[in-house]
């Protein structure tokens, strides 16, 4: 039984070219997982169809009503048990890989996409009372709509899905920035290189070609510090078990071992 996914949306053609083709698509296409995408307006009930309303309170923009949502929802769900509502909103807990995996190892998702300035509240509120509802972000910022926010997450956790093609098809998935090696938890992957050895005069780092495996690892998991403190110096913190040869590699990126949780020092590449 593979994952069942519900999206519901003003804009139902919006989905139809990205889940249709590439890893997605070829896991839809087997059975992997399935969609229904469902056009909110269905459940509208005025002669305008409309979905939305003056928000109470006052305030710029529109809010989404709670009645037509309600009733989509209810009928989209229809009791079975097993669902979780996800609603992306900028307000939302972060969408992580690890909620992307823990996600992937559901039966059923619903995706609420909102428009406007998003969803009446007690949409969430009275779902809540039936079945888990998360509201997620996947970044800070703000866009139109939960639409892109919705790709964004069913390509995460698509990729996640037993028999996925290039999925390591290892359970130890959950860490972005090294899934599946414990040597690079926490991390940020470092540069990566193909043939030819040699283009426009830049070389292929020489310890690449060498077959020592050992040297290697070494290799990228120094280029992976480096690029984490440059990156995101807010995962540096967190980072565990460190080796001297790592403490002298921060101490380059800015990040004296003696102050383990501290900030960058400054460096060229930092972020400006
Ligand atoms: C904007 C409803 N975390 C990204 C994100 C997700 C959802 C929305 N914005 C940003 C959004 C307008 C209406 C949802």
């Amino acid at each position: 039984m593979g994952l069942r996914i519900d999206i519901v949306t003003i804009f139902p053609e919006y989905f139809h070219s990205p889940l249709g083709v590439s890893l997605i698509g070829k896991a839809a296409a087997r059975g992997d997982i399935t969609f229904g995408v469902h056009d909110l307006r269905r459940w509208a009930t005025d002669v305008h169809h409309s979905v939305d309303d003056v928000p109470f309170g006052g305030g710029p923009g529109m809010v989404m009503r709670p009645d037509v949502w309600g009733d989509a929802l209810e009928e989209i769900l229809g009791g079975g048990p097993g669902a979780t509502l996800v609603i992306p909103t900028p307000s939302g807990v972060p969408f992580t890989q690890d909620l992307a995996a823990r996600y992937a190892a559901q039966p059923r998702l619903v995706f609420a996409c909102g428009r406007y300035e998003g969803i009446d509240g007690r949409v969430a509120e009275e779902m809540r009372a039936r079945i888990p509802v998360d509201e997620v972000s996947i970044g800070d910022y703000v866009l139109a709509g939960g639409e892109a926010a919705v790709l964004v997450m069913v390509e995460a956790i698509g990729r996640l899905l037993p028999g996925v093609l290039g999925n390591a098809s290892s359970a130890g998935d959950d860490s972005f920035g090294g899934e599946g090696d414990p040597a690079m938890r926490g991390l940020l992957e470092g540069p990566v290189y193909t043939r030819p050895r040699a283009w426009r005069g830049r070389e292929v780092p020489e310890v690449l070609l060498s077959g020592n495996h050992a040297a290697i690892a070494r290799w990228r998991r120094d280029m992976a510090l480096r690029r984490t403190a440059a990156h995101r110096p807010d995962l540096i913190a967190a980072l565990r078990d460190l080796d001297h040869r790592d403490r002298q590699v921060l101490a380059e990126a800015g990040f004296p071992a003696e102050r383990a949780h501290g900030f960058p020092v400054g460096g060229e590449d930092m972020a400006h």
